[in-house]
């Protein structure tokens, strides 16, 4: 596949808040390959094993600071400053990718693009992390007080920082 000098990017998921005694014993890890095309989408592929079974919010994050875990990530990345939404969404975070689903094996099958999280220029999420969330993303439309700002996806289960792949 040509990638017309696209940039592609790499994550390792790992489990985890910050506590290293907690987490339920969570074992989230997987990886997340990233490139950009030259329509100017970036598409996701990968997968994380280790989830509950179902959907998981599944979000990019502003930091790449994984000093507390995933909490330390920081909110949505949201360089437009907009309300949280579904990716089909006109009012979206950029880092809104909507929700994961994981087979009754724990395992889900990431394959998705978009146009909001580019790997290069001012909004680039490079640098920046991905993060799996125990709970389904509402998509902003649950009506809880958390829905226009996490989707109240619930706690950061597995995290990863996206830096950019060598060339081999
Ligand atoms: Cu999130
Ligand atoms: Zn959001």
């Amino acid at each position: 596949m040509a990638t017309a000098g696209g940039l592609k990017g790499v994550a390792l998921i790992r489990g985890g808040g910050g506590d290293p005694s907690g987490g339920g014993g969570s074992s989230v890890s997987g990886a997340l390959h990233f490139f950009q095309d030259s329509d100017g989408f970036t598409h996701v592929k990968g997968k994380i094993t280790g989830l509950s079974p179902g959907l998981h919010g599944f979000h990019i994050h502003s930091f790449g600071d994984t000093t507390n875990g995933c909490n330390s990530t920081g909110p949505h990345f949201n360089p437009l400053k907009k309300h949280h939404g579904a990716p089909s969404d006109e009012e979206r975070h950029a880092g809104d990718l909507g929700n994961i689903y994981a087979g009754q094996d724990g395992v889900a099958e990431v394959c998705l693009k978009d146009l909001e999280i580019p790997l290069s220029g001012p909004n680039s999420i490079l640098g920046r992390a991905v993060v799996v969330h125990a709970d389904p993303d509402d998509l902003g439309r649950g009506g809880h007080e958390l829905s226009k700002t996490t989707g109240n996806a619930g706690a950061r289960i597995g995290c990863g920082i996206i830096g950019l792949q060598s060339a081999v």
